[in-house]
């Protein structure tokens, strides 16, 4: 992507509305753009980064065997009535009219829905277990959206549904979804831990929610430290495993952690003075088992191999994209801006070229450019006649993991500056030695 014809309205000021620094620098990096209160647009170059979070995300769903399928935003409000939470959800749920004068809304969440699917289709025992999934646009009318697309009004979801015949196997898909959230997080560069949760207006009687450590977090948090050492489960675990699934949780869960709502203190003092921690935290997921709160109401049932039919047992995971970017910024910037970890990072490589016009330059950083675009790199090239100053400021600002910077000086003597974004460290080396860094 060349820059002089790329969108990234890059601001100079801090904007004044910002109150945390994920905030600030998204606005400043030009990734969003608040539209009304709580509501934002993905601006290009946030757009990429939320496009990259999402890969990893349904990836990690894939391998855990969960199914992707795409459910509407707008919902008909019969299906809340059939559950009864379209009276007790209150006054975050954005409720419409449509025409004909039909109750509608816009879905802060889809368990009514996905038990419809389930019930017109799914007859039998021998169709479970399943999981089915999106990443969908929610709606809830907070009474504070703050912080960006921290808490919005309008924001992203992976929400993730299973159906299980019995308690047990309802188990074994809950903590297939603990292992890929572990898994999940860990790619994004988080360190994330589980913690016992309240379940609020989904229900149910287990729960957990993935808490990044964070200062600007907005709940309070207690656990055991030794938490952000624990080992992440591999690429190669067998989620088919009903024991294997279980040591992963029975291990990520052998030691104190909750969220203020659930925490006891005559149990955290019980953990030696020195191992306890008590921060900030960022909710980036939260999953629920709430066997047949909607599939009773609601009618889902299967023929078991008893021949008699059971309401099936259901949870619901749910992730915040549009959270996670913030997050992740929150736990990796300094001073000059965001330092995004790799895996989700806009473009991999900013090529800055320090004089633009002048033909040594523009050849060596066209050579660069293409050569490490046909590698497969997502390349950034910032060929605009703006000062060396101003470049090397954005591209410390938007946090893209490497800069190859071509200067006259260098460019003479054959070479390019290679800078590492987090480290800061500098090296001068040949054209043909930055080209090969990369594409081998
Ligand atoms: N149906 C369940 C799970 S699928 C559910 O709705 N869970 S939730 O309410 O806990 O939301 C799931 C995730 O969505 C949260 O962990 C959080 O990461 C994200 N989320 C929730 N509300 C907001 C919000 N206002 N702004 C940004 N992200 C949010």
């Amino acid at each position: 992507m060349r820059l002089s014809r790329y969108f990234m309205p890059i601001l100079k000021e801090n904007p004044k509305e910002a109150e945390i620094v994920s905030h600030r620098l998204m606005l400043r990096a030009g990734m969003i753009r608040q539209q009304s209160q709580g509501i934002y647009s993905w601006l290009p170059l946030g757009k990429r980064v939320l496009d990259k979070v999402n890969a990893i995300i349904r990836d990690e769903q894939n391998r855990a065997g969960a199914i992707e399928l795409s459910m509407p935003t707008l919902q008909s409000a019969e299906l809340w009535q059939e559950s009864g939470r379209y009276d007790a959800y209150g006054k975050e749920m954005l409720r419409i009219k449509d025409r004909q004068d039909r109750p509608m809304l816009y879905g802060p969440t889809n368990e009514e829905m996905v038990t419809d699917i389930f019930r017109s289709s799914v007859k039998s025992y021998k169709d479970l277990p399943l999981n089915l999934y999106h990443i969908q646009l929610k709606f809830r009318d907070e009474i504070r959206p703050r912080f960006g697309t921290m808490r919005s009004r309008e924001f992203m979801m992976k929400d993730a549904y299973s159906f299980d015949l019995t308690r047990e196997a309802a188990e074994h898909s809950y903590n297939k979804m603990f292992a890929a959230y572990l898994r999940t997080f860990d790619r994004l560069g988080l360190r994330a831990i589980p913690m016992r949760a309240d379940t609020g207006p989904i229900g149910g009687k287990l729960s957990h929610e993935f808490i990044i450590l964070a200062d600007t977090g907005e709940s309070e948090v207690f656990c055991h430290k030794d938490f952000v050492d624990f080992d992440i489960p591999g690429a190669h675990t067998d989620f088919d495993s009903v024991e294997g699934l279980q040591a992963i949780f029975d291990k990520w869960t052998s030691l104190y952690a909750a969220t203020s709502e659930m925490h006891d203190q005559a149990a955290f003092n019980a953990v030696p003075e020195g191992d306890r921690l008590s921060a900030r935290g960022i909710e980036v997921g939260h999953i629920f088992y709430f066997g047949t709160k909607y599939s009773e109401p609601m009618g889902a049932k299967v023929q078991g191999p008893d021949g008699k039919e059971h309401f099936v047992h259901m949870g619901s995971y749910g992730i915040g994209p549009t959270r996670l970017v913030p997050a992740i910024i929150e736990a990796s910037h300094d001073d000059n801006g965001i330092i995004w970890p790799a895996s989700v990072a806009p473009f991999d490589i900013v090529v800055i070229n320090m004089k633009a016009g002048d033909q040594a330059c523009d050849d060596t950083c066209e050579l660069i450019y293409a050569a490490l675009s046909k590698a497969g790199k997502d390349v950034l090239y910032d060929d605009t006649d703006d000062r060396a100053g101003t470049k090397f400021a954005t591209a410390d600002l938007i946090g893209v993991p490497v800069q190859i910077i071509a200067g006259p000086r260098a460019v003479a003597n054959g070479e390019v500056e290679v800078k590492d974004r987090k480290t800061g460290a500098r090296e001068t080396m040949t054209i043909e030695a930055a080209i090969n860094r990369f594409v081998a």
